[in-house]
């Protein structure tokens, strides 16, 4: 059997005239080592001491994992040798990293999720990497600073995520269609498992915290209600409720089965829109879901149209099978 590699793969869509170029391909070959040396560690677990608490926390107050400042410094460390980057950013650090003076300095902005669901590593359930694609503004020649990241979705040129389950996988877009590999992990390669990753238009499966249900806007309890109440109810039909809380597992499973997954606003914390950032959690995996004939909203729009006023800002989050996302979109507005 002839097996595709990413490397060839890559390789192949540079050829494709215009459609990756040879720097943007650099990126994702550094990135898909970066998240193999991940999966490594990930898969150590307590054989490498590396569960647990760091005893930190980071920007938005949230505990950090060991696993969570392992995930950020192998992509900082191994990024910033890449020369495809000007900065990155991620949810582990308060403000944008730029590529340290003296070092090959590319047109690239990356942002990333290290290590998504780290709340699942102790108990040995699936967590993942998340990044998003930006291009710097011609204009910055100096250090990039935030505001040169705050871009809509909508402008990024790659995204992806790596979820380190049952296998590990690298599941990529550069916006013409979804790739999947599968890390082939006794010769440490990529191998292009799943092309042309295609949702379902319409699903009987659903994704959400149900334990915050009194919480919710009215849209979302109308919504959930009545895929509670089942083939009596105004949709008459059965549906079938996940919640791994990991964004990466879910996303992967409605890429390859169908679903909808929601993380609502949420009346505990009214100033915030939901949970999962916009610009490394909502924009990245809209970009996956949308390339795979699926939908992205928060619930009022598409989450690739919003304008980013911060780094670390906030997202309502409605993904997935098109027929779903459309109908609690529709309540909403
Ligand atoms: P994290 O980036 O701190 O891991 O948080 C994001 C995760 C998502 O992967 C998941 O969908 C959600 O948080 C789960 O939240 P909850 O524990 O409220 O169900
Ligand atoms: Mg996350």
């Amino acid at each position: 059997m002839s097996r595709t590699s990413l490397s060839r793969f890559l390789i192949e869509q540079q050829r494709k005239a215009g459609t990756l170029p040879p720097d943007l391909r650099h990126l994702i070959e550094t990135v898909a080592r970066a998240c193999k040396a991940i999966s490594h560690s990930v898969n150590k677990g307590a054989l490498a001491g590396i569960l647990g608490e760091a005893g930190t926390g980071n920007v938005q107050g949230e505990a950090q994992k060991k696993l969570d400042v392992i995930a950020n410094d192998v992509l900082l460390e191994a990024n910033e040798w890449g020369g495809n980057l000007a900065a990155m950013a991620s949810e582990e650090m308060e403000l944008p990293y730029s590529i340290p003076d003296g070092l090959p300095r590319g047109r690239y902005l990356m942002l990333f999720d290290p290590l998504d669901g780290s709340s699942n590593i102790d108990v040995n359930i699936s967590v993942g990497t998340i990044f998003s694609v930006l291009e710097c503004d011609e204009s910055v020649t100096g250090h990039p600073t935030e505001a040169d990241f705050l871009q809509p979705g909508t402008r990024q040129v790659a995204a992806g995520y790596t979820v380190y389950g049952p296998q590990t996988m690298l599941v990529l877009t550069f916006g013409n269609g979804v790739y999947g590999f599968t890390l082939d992990r006794e010769n440490g390669s990529f191998v292009l498992t799943h092309p042309e990753m295609k949702i379902p238009e319409s699903t009987g499966e659903f994704a959400i915290n149900m334990s915050n249900m009194r919480h919710w806007e009215a849209p979302v309890q109308r919504y959930v209600g009545e895929l509670l109440a089942g083939k009596t109810g105004p949709l008459a039909k059965d549906y079938n409720m996940r919640w791994v809380a990991s964004m990466v597992a879910e996303v992967h499973r409605i890429l390859v089965r169908g679903g909808v997954f929601m993380y609502p606003k949420d009346a505990r914390n009214p100033a915030k829109p939901g949970k999962l950032r916009l610009m490394y959690e909502g924009n990245p995996m809209a970009f996956i879901v949308e390339q795979a004939g699926g939908m992205a909203t928060n619930g009022h729009q598409r989450i690739l149209d919003i304008q980013p006023a911060a780094l670390h800002e906030r997202v309502a989050v409605f993904l997935g099978s098109k027929e779903e996302v459309a109908r609690v979109t529709a309540y909403h507005n």
